[in-house]
């Protein structure tokens, strides 16, 4: 990723993230003091900043992929000492835009200082040695996830074989065995993640934002109390067919289990939705499926059947983008990605996409394993990549998504189009199901994308009351569970300890990614797949359409990637779906024929969980 992208967690926590080291006044130093009070010194300076922002993220980024793909001693403090300096001098060249107040900047200009100031993840305070203690923090955070593990029956599992056990086990008490052990990692990073945000607040505060929730809110072409609203406004829209599916849900597992491991009224026991998180579902596909709508085919049967290997999986994933014309990825992809877990060093896993020069040097970074799961992600992360290399003629300071949430949606919004039809393109599947098949495909689908969109909510809505203080760290655990009940209906297996620090087992917690981008995205990428198959001329249902091989919509489609972050999004996303809002209709569209079925099957049943 580039600094500022941060779709690792690392570099994530870069970009955005600050640090500020020295005491310096940006407003005092050689750099800030010498350009005029007018359009054309303010012009100057931006691209100075742009000039020593390039540079440093690139000498950044390398010391941060050394760590990733080997967390030693030694690595992790080169990458707490580089993430110093670079938050530093991001802080101080969003601080020095200050000299400008006044100066009435022309549009484009006020697009990059505006991007300046609030595109820091994490900002530390100018004061001496701040921007170090954060970088140490986050880098230690970020280690303790990555190397966690939990001695299950006098073995030490990592967290990829825990959650193996959650996917697959149907035994209530190793899932809540399994599912607590994980969650004996994050406790030691509570208070210093609640140091974190005391840190970064005044990170937040000296750039002129009341507390670090409105700087990341002010990352969308609008008033942050507006994105609040927006995000609420699209929530109501899909939140009745997460209800419907929750409900549905609830009694199959009721039926599975019995009333003393799932009461047939409430929440849903979290353990038990086949996932360390509960954030996707399609692992519990065999005990939800719709009866006589079977597909068929098991995309994980079918590549281990057909001998494919992680390298494989990629291959096909570009060979996908190939198919709408993108260029093929660069030889440096393949000799410089990892993607699969080495066996002889601590890594971090959790899958992420980077750009190391800001130009051609992109890279995946995975612990890629042959299983459907890992072929969506496959996806996901080339988009990422190939997002890079589409808007890498941009300035620097708009080398980066319309929004985060674009940059979350282009590869999954691709993996979309992985049909029965296209799997049959490429020999994965022989046979194309019948269209009584639909209900198990979009069953499996909504298992994924819609059991999702409440736990994105999730996350960020925890997030953003810890950030701007309604949230103290005593009730850091207590907020989360409340929020996970609220949006997500679920609750825990079992009362959790008073120490427990249940958000810092998520990935993007400790590594300090946003995460409403991914809620974004899941919205977007179906207005994206909507408007595609429409310029392909598709008329069938939205979910057995696939844009593979369509080298037109692959064309317009690269146009809304190349724009980067040079407009303001609703602009991007005009140019490729015709509308200027985010709306949650494509997916209520697609998921219509299932929404049917759902309620059908939720008659006499109670649902909700209040
Ligand atoms: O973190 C990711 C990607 C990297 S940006 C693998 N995702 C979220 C998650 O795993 O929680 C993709 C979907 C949601
Ligand atoms: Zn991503």
């Amino acid at each position: 990723m580039t600094l500022k992208l941060m779709t690792g967690a690392a570099i994530a926590a870069l970009m955005l993230a600050g640090c500020n080291a020295n005491a310096t006044n940006p407003a005092d130093t050689g750099v800030a003091a010498t350009y005029d009070k007018t359009v054309d010194g303010a012009r100057a300076y931006i691209e100075d900043a742009e000039a020593q922002l390039a540079e440093t993220s690139e000498y950044v980024g390398r010391v941060y992929w050394n760590q990733a793909t080997n967390i030693t001693f030694d690595t992790s403090w080169l990458a707490a000492k580089a993430g110093a300096e670079y938050t530093t001098l991001a802080v101080d060249l969003a601080n020095g835009t200050k000299q400008f107040e006044g100066v009435d900047l022309p549009d484009d200009l006020a697009r990059k200082f505006q991007i300046l100031r609030s595109g820091i993840v994490l900002p530390a305070p100018s004061k001496d040695g701040a921007a170090e203690e954060l970088s140490n923090i986050t880098t230690g955070l970020d280690s303790t996830y990555a190397t966690g593990t939990f001695n299950y029956k006098g073995e030490d599992l990592t967290l990829d074989q825990l959650s193996t056990i959650i996917e697959t086990s149907r035994d209530p008490a190793e899932l809540k065995a399994v599912w607590e052990g994980w969650r004996t990692v994050s406790p030691p990073m509570r208070d210093d993640y609640g140091r974190m945000v005391e840190i970064a607040n005044e990170g937040a505060n000296e750039l002129g934002f009341e507390n670090l929730a409105d700087m990341w809110l002010s990352n969308y072409d609008m008033p942050p109390e507006d994105m609040r609203v927006e995000v609420d406004r699209l929530w109501t829209q899909v939140e009745p067919l997460y209800e419907d599916l929750h409900c549905y849900v609830r009694s199959e597992l009721n039926a599975e289990y019995g009333d003393e491991v799932q009461p047939a009224n409430g929440p849903i026991r979290a353990d038990l939705l086949g996932n360390m998180w509960s954030q996707g579902w399609s692992a519990i596909y065999p005990l939800v499926a719709p009866p006589a709508a079977d597909p068929g085919y098991d995309v994980t049967e079918r590549l281990v059947a057909e001998g494919y290997d992680p390298l494989q999986m990629v291959k096909t994933g570009e060979q996908f983008f190939s198919s709408l014309g993108f260029e093929p990825l660069p030889e440096t992809f393949w000799e410089r990605s990892q993607i699969t877990r080495p066996r002889d060093r601590e890594v971090v896993c959790h899958a992420s996409a980077w750009d190391l020069d800001n130009a051609d040097d992109i890279r995946i970074k995975m612990c890629t394993e042959v299983n459907s799961e890992d072929f969506q992600t496959v996806h996901h992360e080339l988009g990422h990549n190939y997002y890079q290399r589409a808007y890498k003629e941009q300035d620097f300071l708009h080398k980066n998504g319309a929004n985060d949430g674009f940059h979350e949606a282009i590869g999954d919004f691709i993996a979309l189009s992985i049909t029965p039809e296209y799997l049959k393109a490429i020999g994965l599947i022989d046979e194309v199901p019948p269209a009584e098949a639909d209900l198990g495909l979009l069953m499996n689908t909504a298992l994924d994308k819609i059991a999702f969109l409440p736990f994105a909510v999730t996350v960020d809505s925890w997030r953003w009351d810890v950030l701007d203080g309604t949230t103290p760290v005593e009730r850091y655990n207590d907020a989360w569970w409340e929020t996970r009940t609220k949006y997500q209906g679920i609750v825990p297996p079992g009362a959790r300890p008073s120490d427990a620090f249940d958000p810092g087992a998520k990935y993007h917690i400790p590594g300090n990614t946003p995460y409403l981008r991914y809620f974004l995205s899941y919205v977007m990428q179906f207005q994206f797949h909507k408007a595609a198959c429409e310029q392909a001329g598709w008329e069938g249902p939205l979910h057995r359409c696939s844009i593979y091989d369509n080298a037109e919509v692959g064309a317009n489609f690269r146009a809304m990637m190349e724009l980067g972050a040079s407009k303001p999004w609703p602009d991007a996303l005009e140019a490729f779906t015709g509308t200027r809002q985010m709306d949650g209709s494509a997916i209520t569209e697609y998921f219509a024929p299932l929404t049917a079925y759902l309620k059908e099957q939720n008659q006499g049943q109670t649902c909700g969980w209040e």
